[in-house]
């Protein structure tokens, strides 16, 4: 299982490396790697800071919607207010990626993350992770990377290169 970090507001790389943590400290669940922090421009119409965005690979065996409410508390924690605004500036973003092999349509939930192929932010973590891994619907991490521009994503350096193996 794969969850999308991204902050751009009070400090996104203490924010980031903050919420890594958090993410190991979930009942339950195993977190199992790390991708190195990624700097990029913000995506969408509207003036905002950077971006600083990771993934990261958990082993869990809490129910997708027991997650959610996880991640969406640690969100709250991390000062996140609601604007309302879709795609707004934000102190941490947590987004469930991929799920195993699960698709999720519900009202809280949208598994794999619609955007997923399409984000360079996205996709350079997770093919540093997994190239191998199949997205329901969508095919291998590896081929998905091949169709994306990734010239304005920086990594940043040394912070969170593989740190165990094996993940789901
Ligand atoms: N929700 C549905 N599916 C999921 C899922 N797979 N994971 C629901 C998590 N939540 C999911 O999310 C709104 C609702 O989505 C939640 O209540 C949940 O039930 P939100 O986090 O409150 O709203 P949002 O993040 O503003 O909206 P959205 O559409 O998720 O925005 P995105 O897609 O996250 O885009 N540019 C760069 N460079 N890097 C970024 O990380 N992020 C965004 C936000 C825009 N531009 C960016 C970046
Ligand atoms: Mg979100």
């Amino acid at each position: 299982m794969y969850i999308g970090v991204g902050s751009n507001l009070n400090e996104p790389v203490n924010q980031v490396q903050n919420a890594i943590e958090e993410l190991a400290e979930i009942p339950d669940t195993m977190r199992v790697l790390v991708s190195t922090l990624v700097h990029s421009p913000p995506l969408g119409e509207c003036a905002q800071p950077d971006y600083i965005n990771a993934v990261v690979a958990l082993v869990t065996q809490l129910a997708p919607e027991s997650l959610l409410d996880i991640l969406q508390r640690i969100e709250s924690e991390h000062g996140r207010t609601r604007s309302g605004k879709r795609w707004d500036a934000r102190t941490l973003d947590l987004d469930i990626l991929v799920f195993g092999a699960r698709r999720i349509a519900t009202e809280r939930l949208t598994v794999p993350h619609p955007h997923l192929h399409e984000r360079s932010f996205v996709l350079g973590p997770l093919n540093e992770l997994a190239p191998d891994l199949w997205i329901t619907g969508l095919g291998a991490v590896r081929v998905l990377a091949q169709q994306i521009d990734f010239s304005e994503l920086q990594p940043l350096t040394e912070y969170g290169h593989r740190k165990t193996i094996g993940a789901n």
